[in-house]
C-alpha cells in the first residue's frame, strides 16, 4: 500500500503522538514569574499603600494571576461531563483490506496511538462515578491518515431514533430546570415522562435498568459504536459494520446497593481504578469485534440497519475480533488532556464512512459545533490532545487562538503563487490516501416522517428481557422499582408499566404490585427468541485478574500463612490490601490501610484472618456482612473463623472456610465468579 506521508519507522508509530506532545509537555521551573516571564518577588502579599491602606490598580502581578485563575473554568460538556482518560495504542490482527482501505486496519505490523475517554451521561463534572447511567466509551485514533474518532457507549442502543430530540431527551435526564435535582439520576418524573411518551426509548431503558448502567470497571465494559457504519475497500465496495469493544477481563458490575454506597465512600470509584490499573501496569486491554453485512443483505432482518435503537444479535452475525486496544499510559494534566479533547463522529478517515442512520447524521453536526464553545473557537484541533500526527496543510485561516504561523503568501485555491500548494487530490491528480465519500445513489421527497421501517419499539426489549438470567431479571424487576418509586406522578408510573406490558407482562405485573398499581393486560405478542449473548451470566467468569482482595489481620493473625496465600493471590494478578484496627505494622504484616479509614464496598472479596480482636468491633462485623450481602467471595483462614462465625452468615455460597480442601484455588474461584447473585434470593440483609 502507498502512503502520502513519509512514514519513518515502517514497524510501529504508537509514539509518534507521545512524541508529538512531547513539544508542548512543560516541567516545573524552580523560579516564580508571570506569564510575560518576569521573575516575580513575592506572591503572597498584593502591593498595597502602608501597612493597613489600599492595594495598587498597579500590582500587575497581582492582576494577572487573579484574572487567569478568574477564567480557569470552561463550560462543562452539556453530557458526558464527568469523565477519565488514557493513552494507549491498537494493532490490527490482519489486513482488513477485503473490506476497508483504512491504513490502521489493513497493517497488522501498526501500533496506531490512541486517547480514550470514558464518561457518565447525565451527571455534572463532579458527580459521582457510580451511578445508574449510560458509560462513554470514546476513542480517538491518531492515524497515520488523520484523526478517526470512534464516539462509542458501553450500551448497544440509544434512546432516541432521530436527532432532532436530542436535546429533549438530554433536557429530561438532566436535574430538573426548577430546582436542580436530581444530580446524575434518571429516578425523576421528568425522565420517565419523557419515556412513557416515547415508546421508542423501551429498549434503551430495559438495558439502563439492567446491571449494564452499573460497571464494575471501565476495564470491565464493553464499547459500542452503536450505530450502522460503512467500511468502504479500495475499489469502492462498501459493507455494513458495527463496531464492538469487548474487555479481556470480562464484562462485570456492581450491585445496586454498593453503587450507593459507593458513591460516599469513593465518589472516583471508576476514575481511581482506571488510574491505578495503568499506574500499576495492569493495563486495560479490549478487543475490537466487527459485526459485517454485506450491502446486499441490507432488508434482510426483521428491523432496520439504519435504526439506532437495534442490535444485530451477535447469534445471527457473529462478532469477528479484529485488533486489540491497550491503555499504557495516564494523562499528565487532566484538564489539558482529558477535559480538552474534542471528539467528532465527523472524524472519519478514508476506509470508514457514515450511514444515513438519522442519530448519527445529527451528531456529525453536534460534536463539531459543541467544540467551539466549549474550547474557545474554531481552532480547537490545534490544542495538543487533539492535533493529528498526520500532517495538516490548507487554507483555512486566523480565528481565536490560531497557533499556527502560515508563511505562505497565498490562501487560497486554486493559487499560481504557492505553485497551487496545498493542492486537492482532484487537482494534484494524486488520489492516494484522499478521503472519497460512498457513492450511495439517494432519491426521494423532501419529508419530515419517521421511516415505518423504525415503528417496532417493544420486539428488541423483549429479546433483551427473553435472554436475562434470573439474577438479571431480578435487578431489572428492582431497579424499575427503585427508579419509578421516585416519580411523584401515578400516572407517568402507570403509563411506563403499560409500556413494559408489550415487553414481558411477568415484569409488567411486578413492577405494578411493587408500586401498587393495577396489573395491566399483557400484551406482548411472545416471538420466544433470546441472544444468549447479551446476558452477562453467560460471560466467562474465570480470572482474577486486578480483582481487589481485602484481608483482615490482627495480632493473632498467622501472618506467614497469610503472606503465602496473598503471594499465591498477586501470582494470579489480584490486587490485595492488608487492613486492620490501625495503620503502620501487625507483626511482621505491612497494613496498607486502618478498617476504620476503609469500606467492604471497595473490594471484590474479602478474606478473615484475624480472629477475637475483631470479633467484638460492629465495624468489622459489618464489613463481612456487607460483602456477603454483596454477593462478594469470603474467605476464612486460621483465626479468621471466629470473625466469620461472629457474622453469622445465613449460608455459604461462595464462602470457603478454613477447613476447605485447597483453600487458596477454592477462594480464587469464588472471587472470579465475581458476584455469588444467589444468595440475593435469601433475602439477605446486612
Ligand atoms: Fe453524544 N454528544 N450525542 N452520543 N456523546 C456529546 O459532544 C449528541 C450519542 C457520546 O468523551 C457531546 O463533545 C447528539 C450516541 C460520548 O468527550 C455532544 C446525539 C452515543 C460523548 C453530543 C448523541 C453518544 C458524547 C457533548 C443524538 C453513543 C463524550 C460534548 C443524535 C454512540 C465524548 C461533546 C467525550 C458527547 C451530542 C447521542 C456518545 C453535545 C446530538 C448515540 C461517548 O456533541
Amino acid at each position: 500500500m502507498r502512503h502520502l506521508i513519509p512514514l519513518g519507522d515502517p514497524v510501529t508509530n504508537e509514539n509518534d503522538k507521545q512524541q508529538q506532545l512531547d513539544r508542548y509537555r512543560v516541567e516545573q521551573g524552580d523560579r516564580l514569574t508571570t506569564d510575560q516571564g518576569v521573575r516575580v518577588e513575592d506572591t503572597d502579599n498584593s502591593l498595597a499603600v502602608g501597612d493597613r491602606g489600599p492595594t495598587l490598580l498597579e500590582d500587575f502581578h497581582f492582576r494577572e494571576k487573579v484574572m487567569r485563575f478568574d477564567h480557569e473554568r470552561i463550560p462543562e460538556r452539556v453530557v458526558h461531563a464527568r469523565g477519565s482518560g488514557a493513552y494507549g495504542f491498537f494493532q490490527v490482527h490482519e489486513s482488513l483490506e477485503e473490506y476497508t482501505c483504512a491504513d490502521f486496519l489493513t497493517d497488522p505490523s501498526l501500533r496506531t496511538p490512541v486517547f480514550v475517554r470514558f464518561s457518565t451521561v447525565a451527571g455534572s463534572r463532579g458527580s459521582a462515578d457510580t451511578v445508574r447511567d449510560v458509560r462513554g466509551f470514546a476513542t480517538k485514533f491518531y492515524t497515520r491518515e488523520g484523526n478517526y474518532d470512534l464516539v462509542g457507549n458501553n450500551i448497544p442502543v440509544f434512546f432516541i431514533q432521530d436527532a432532532v430530540k436530542f436535546p429533549d431527551f438530554v433536557h429530561a435526564v438532566k436535574p430538573e430546570p426548577h430546582n436542580e435535582i436530581p444530580q446524575a439520576q434518571s429516578a425523576h418524573d421528568t425522565f420517565w415522562d419523557f419515556v412513557q411518551l416515547q415508546p421508542e426509548t423501551m429498549h434503551m431503558v430495559m438495558w439502563l435498568m439492567s446491571d449494564r448502567a452499573l460497571p464494575r470497571s471501565f476495564r470491565m465494559m464493553q464499547g459500542f459504536g452503536v450505530h450502522t457504519f460503512r467500511f468502504v475497500n479500495a475499489e469502492g465496495r462498501g459493507t455494513f459494520v458495527k463496531f464492538h469493544w469487548k474487555p479481556v477481563l470480562g464484562t462485570h458490575s456492581l450491585v445496586w446497593d454498593e453503587v450507593l454506597r459507593i458513591q460516599g465512600n469513593d465518589p472516583d470509584f471508576n476514575r481511581r481504578d482506571l488510574w491505578e490499573a495503568i499506574e500499576r501496569g495492569d493495563h486495560p486491554e479490549y478487543e475490537l469485534g466487527v459485526q459485517l453485512v454485506p450491502e446486499s443483505e441490507e432488508h434482510s432482518f426483521d428491523f432496520d440497519l439504519l435504526d439506532p435503537t437495534k442490535i444485530i444479535p451477535e447469534e445471527d452475525v457473529p462478532v469477528r475480533p479484529i485488533g486489540r486496544l491497550t491503555l499504557d499510559r495516564n494523562p499528565d494534566n487532566f484538564f489539558a488532556e482529558t477535559e480538552q479533547i474534542a471528539f467528532c463522529t465527523g472524524n472519519v478517515v478514508p476506509g470508514i464512512d457514515f450511514t444515513n442512520d438519522p442519530l448519527l447524521q445529527g451528531r456529525n453536526f453536534s460534536y463539531l459545533d459543541t467544540q467551539l464553545l466549549r474550547l474557545g473557537g474554531p481552532n480547537f484541533m490545534q490544542i495538543p490532545i487533539n492535533r493529528p500526527v498526520a500532517p495538516v496543510h490548507n487554507d483555512q485561516r486566523d480565528g481565536f487562538h490560531q497557533d499556527a504561523i502560515h508563511q505562505s503568501r497565498t490562501s487560497y485555491t486554486k493559487n499560481s503563487i504557492s505553485e497551487g500548494c496545498p493542492m486537492s487530490g482532484v487537482l494534484s491528480g494524486r488520489m492516494e490516501g484522499v478521503f472519497r465519500h460512498y457513492t450511495e445513489r439517494v432519491e426521494g421527497e423532501k419529508i419530515r416522517r419517521r421511516s415505518p421501517s423504525f415503528e417496532d419499539h417493544y420486539s428488541q426489549a423483549a429479546l433483551f428481557w427473553n435472554s436475562m438470567s434470573d439474577w438479571e431479571k431480578r435487578h431489572i424487576t428492582e431497579a424499575f422499582l427503585f427508579e419509578l418509586g421516585h416519580v411523584e406522578r401515578r400516572y407517568i408510573k402507570e403509563n411506563v408499566v403499560g409500556h413494559l406490558a408489550h415487553v414481558d407482562g411477568d415484569l409488567a405485573a411486578e413492577v405494578a404490585r411493587g408500586l401498587g398499581l393495577p396489573e395491566p393486560q399483557a400484551v406482548r405478542t411472545d416471538h420466544g427468541k433470546a441472544s444468549p449473548a447479551l446476558s452477562q451470566a453467560n460471560a466467562p467468569r474465570e480470572s482474577i485478574a486486578t480483582r481487589k482482595i481485602a484481608i483482615l489481620v490482627a495480632d493473632d493473625t498467622d501472618a506467614d500463612q497469610v503472606a503465602a496465600v496473598r503471594r499465591e493471590l498477586q501470582a494470579r494478578g489480584a490486587v490485595c490490601e492488608t487492613l486492620a484496627s490501625h495503620e503502620g505494622t501487625v507483626g511482621p504484616l505491612d497494613v496498607d490501610r486502618r478498617l476504620g479509614a476503609a469500606a467492604s464496598v471497595l473490594y471484590d472479596a474479602v478474606l478473615l484472618a484475624a480472629g477475637d480482636e475483631l470479633t467484638g468491633d460492629g465495624h468489622a462485623v459489618h464489613f463481612v456482612r456487607e460483602a456477603f450481602k454483596h454477593g462478594k467471595a469470603i474467605g476464612a483462614l486460621g483465626a479468621g473463623r471466629a470473625l466469620l462465625e461472629a457474622a453469622a452468615l445465613p449460608d455459604r455460597q461462595g464462602v470457603v472456610g478454613p477447613d476447605d480442601e485447597g483453600f487458596t484455588q477454592r477462594f480464587a474461584d469464588a472471587v472470579a465468579v465475581h458476584r455469588h447473585y444467589d444468595r440475593e434470593v435469601a433475602g439477605f440483609s446486612a
